[in-house]
């Protein structure tokens, strides 16, 4: 049946890095695995950058970065690749406040749980929507299946 073929409407995830949370000199999480056209969203707490750093040199910046936030803001990842992360301010690279985003390409059916190295309180830092696109599918190809079904009866 060429309805079974039909694609369905996927909707992209926006995930949430801290910047500076507590005081500390990290992004939390500092590792995330994201598919393309997924935002990052950066929360900062404190005087920070969010800056795409050189695939070279994990604290220098890339020429020109992609992403250079100082406050909050969100970027969404139009292409597949590995982002280094790093905030610009004095020497909270050097201190350890930097890390990686990796974007996978959409055709990518692997969807990843950030392991946590951290060692406070466990906080909720990505939504998922997964179930929620997964619903909309089912209702839109409902609705397409009842129109069909109209037109020919
Ligand atoms: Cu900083």
């Amino acid at each position: 049946m060429l309805l079974k073929h039909l694609p369905c409407i996927v909707s992209s995830a926006t995930h949430q890095i801290q910047v500076g949370p507590n005081g500390q000199l990290i992004f939390e999480p500092s590792t995330i695995d994201i598919i393309v056209d997924d935002s990052i969203q950066f929360i900062f707490t404190g005087t920070h950058t969010a800056t795409q750093a050189s695939s070279s040199d994990p604290c220098k910046r890339a020429s020109p970065p992609a992403f250079d936030f100082n406050s909050n803001g969100q970027h969404t990842f139009n292409t597949s690749g590995v982002f280094n992360l790093f905030c610009d301010v004095g020497d909270h690279c050097q201190r350890g406040m930097k890390g990686v985003i990796t974007v996978s390409s959409a055709n990518s059916t692997s969807t990843s749980n950030p392991t946590s190295t951290s060692t406070s309180n466990p906080t909720p830092t990505s939504s998922k929507s997964s179930a929620f696109t997964k619903y909309n599918c089912d209702i839109l190809l409902t609705v397409i299946i009842i129109m069909v079904v109209t037109c020919f009866t």
